[in-house]
């Protein structure tokens, strides 16, 4: 059962969750079996590739971080789309 699952683009020393609806929406397209999806994200649009496993601004590419789908895991997790968790 996949709902155990959560997404993550990388910070410096960790991982950030998406938010919500962003998270749900990476779900649906991965599971959908996209290569890739675009996204409005804080007011840009963000690709995010599934085979590469990486998101970026879709007018800055060569700006890239790196993505993750995992299990919820607290001690590498900074917080939730740049909102700090203590
Ligand atoms: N959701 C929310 N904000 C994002 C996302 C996203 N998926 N992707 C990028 N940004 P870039 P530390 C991050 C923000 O990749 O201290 C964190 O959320 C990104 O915010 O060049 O390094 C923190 O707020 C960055 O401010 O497109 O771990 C912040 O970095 C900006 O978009 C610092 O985190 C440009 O990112």
């Amino acid at each position: 059962f996949d709902d155990q699952f959560q997404w993550f683009y990388e910070g410096r020393n960790g991982w950030w969750l998406y938010d919500k609806r962003t998270g749900e929406e990476l779900e649906t397209a991965f599971k959908s079996g996209e290569k890739r999806c675009e996204l409005l994200i804080a007011g840009y649009v963000y690709v995010i590739d599934f085979d590469a496993m990486l998101q970026y601004r879709r007018n800055e590419p060569h700006r890239k971080r790196r993505v993750k789908r995992d299990l919820p895991d607290s001690a590498s997790t900074k917080g939730v789309a740049g909102i700090r968790i203590l």
